[in-house]
This record gives structure tokens, sequence and C-alpha cells, in this order.
């Protein structure tokens, strides 16, 4: 399906990132939506400062956030979201990272970078990653809004001759985001961007989900970090976007069989099973793998 949404441009969004690695889909939550982020937020934050200038020590952030609120699992899969993200990504993509951000005021700007940059593949390339940022507060320029730098997710290495050498020029092409609450942010992994300074007096608070190939490792370790039983009560599309589905033809299986399985009730890891078998306790032999 083209556009999923009524008044929701897939083609027009895709076109804007194609062009200047970014799009912003201002009515992505509404009011109501957005106190229910606050209301499940609101038991977690109060309880990790960030640890480096990266993470930013004037910041919070909630991780593993999709598995904290039903409303997260909600506006993981939203569908106008999906229908734009498929436009870039290849069918069975994954949730990457999923992390609430809170800068409070006195948090100085990130260092500039992209989100697929882990990936050590040459650039100039289709972005693996995608990244969605919602804010819960407003964006401002003095908050702590994300900054972005346009066009640069079409830029080569560090070096290259159409990429600017010198950091403050790059710096000098940020834009910072000025959105309102409820407004999302969509751009490419490979565009150049950073959390800005919170100069304001009050904290910004914001939430991330980051979407990746479905061939590509993703940044939080969902198989762990999420209890199985949780995951089994969950949508069939959020399963295959935390990794419960097979890149065909066999990537991601489990002991050759289907990764799903391990979330049927009473699923035992096949090499747990057949070592059972193996020893002979339910009549000996090995089975094969359902
Ligand atoms: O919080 C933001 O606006 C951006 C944060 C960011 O880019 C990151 O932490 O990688």
């Amino acid at each position: 399906m083209d556009v999923v949404t009524r008044d929701f441009d897939a083609e027009a969004h895709a076109a804007r990132i194609r062009e200047q690695g970014y799009t912003v889909i201002e009515d992505f939550l509404d009011t109501e939506t957005v106190a229910a982020v606050r209301a499940g937020l609101a038991p977690f934050l109060g309880t990790h400062q960030g640890r480096n200038d990266f993470e930013g020590f004037r910041t919070e952030r909630v991780y593993t956030l999709v598995a904290r609120d039903k409303v997260f699992e909600h506006v993981t899969e939203e569908p106008r979201l999906m229908s734009l993200l498929g436009r870039f990504l290849q069918p069975g993509f994954l949730l990457t990272a999923s992390q609430a951000i809170c800068i409070y005021p006195g948090e100085t700007a990130q260092d500039v970078h992209t989100d697929d940059g882990f990936y050590r593949v040459a650039r100039p390339r289709p972005s693996i990653s995608y990244t969605v940022i919602v804010a819960v507060d407003a964006f401002t320029a003095e908050n702590g809004g994300t900054e972005i730098v346009p066009g640069s997710h079409l830029w080569g290495d560090p070096g290259a001759p159409d990429r600017p050498s010198d950091r403050a020029e790059i710096e000098r092409r940020l834009v910072p985001m000025e959105i309102p609450s409820g407004a999302a942010v969509v751009f490419a992994g490979a565009l150049l961007h950073r959390g800005g300074a919170n100069r304001s007096q009050a904290p910004r608070l914001a939430f991330t989900n980051q979407y990746c190939e479905p061939w590509a490792r993703t940044q939080e370790n969902f198989y762990l970090g999420i209890p199985r039983e949780q995951v089994a009560g969950m949508s069939p599309r959020l399963k295959q976007l935390l990794g419960y589905d097979i890149w065909p033809p066999f990537m991601g299986q489990v002991t050759a069989s289907h990764p799903a399985k391990a979330l049927e009730p009473g699923w035992v890891a096949p090499v747990a099973a057949q070592r059972h078998r193996a020893a002979g306790a339910d009549g000996g032999g090995l089975a094969p793998v359902r």
C-alpha cells in the first residue's frame, strides 16, 4: 500500500529523505499519545545518567524503550513509519535501537556523528539504518533539539573531496530541528547530526527508534534484553522487528529451526533438547528438530 493514512504522503517524505537526508512528520503523535509516552516513561526516569560525553553527563537515557510500556510497542510499529521506512530498507527490517533521551539544562552539544557509522562500509553508500527521533517536549534551538547537516548523507568518508574537512565548517552547516511536541524527525543513518546543547531552563525529553537492514547486526541485543514471554505477547510485526524472523534463506535460524518457535510455551533450545534425547532420557536417539 502506498499511502497508509489519509493526508500522509509517504512518497513526498521519502523524496525529502533522498534529497536532504531527513523529513519531519509534524503530526506523528497526538496529544493523548504524548501523554501516554510521558506516563509510560515516568517510572524509569531518574534512574540512569549518561556515563560519557556522548551519552551526555547531563542526559538521561532509558534503553530498550520498546519493552517499557504498550505505548512504545505501538509507536515502534506505527503504520505510516513502516510504510516510509519500507521505501528504504528491505522487507523484514529490524529495530536496532530504542531509547528515551532526556537532555537536562546545562548539557553540552554532542559530537557530530552518524548513526550507521559503525557499519564499516565505504561511503557514499545507501544508509544501512534509519533514525526516528520524536519530540516529546517541543524542540527549540535552545533546549537541545536535534541538529542535522542537510545533504550530508550523500557525502563520502572523511577526506573525500565532497566533504568539508574542517570540523568548524561542518558545525556551521548544522540546522536545529525546531518542531512541536509529538512531531518526529526521520533521517538517514548516514546523515551527520547531534543532540544540541540545552541552554534553556527545562529538560528536553525525546525518544528515538532506529531501524536497520534485516541482515545487519543490531545495536541493542533485544533477544537478551526483552524476556521471551513478553515478546510472545507482542504483535507479529513487532516480533519481526525484534528479530524473531528469518532473512531468507536462513539468516537468523536457531539450530535449523525458525526463531519464532522460541516464543512458544515450553520451548527448549534445540541443543538442550537434543542433548537430552541423545542421552537417552526419553527413550534414546536423536529426534528431528521441529
Ligand atoms: O537526542 C538527540 O537529539 C540526538 C541524540 C543522538 O544523536 C544520539 O545519541 O546518537
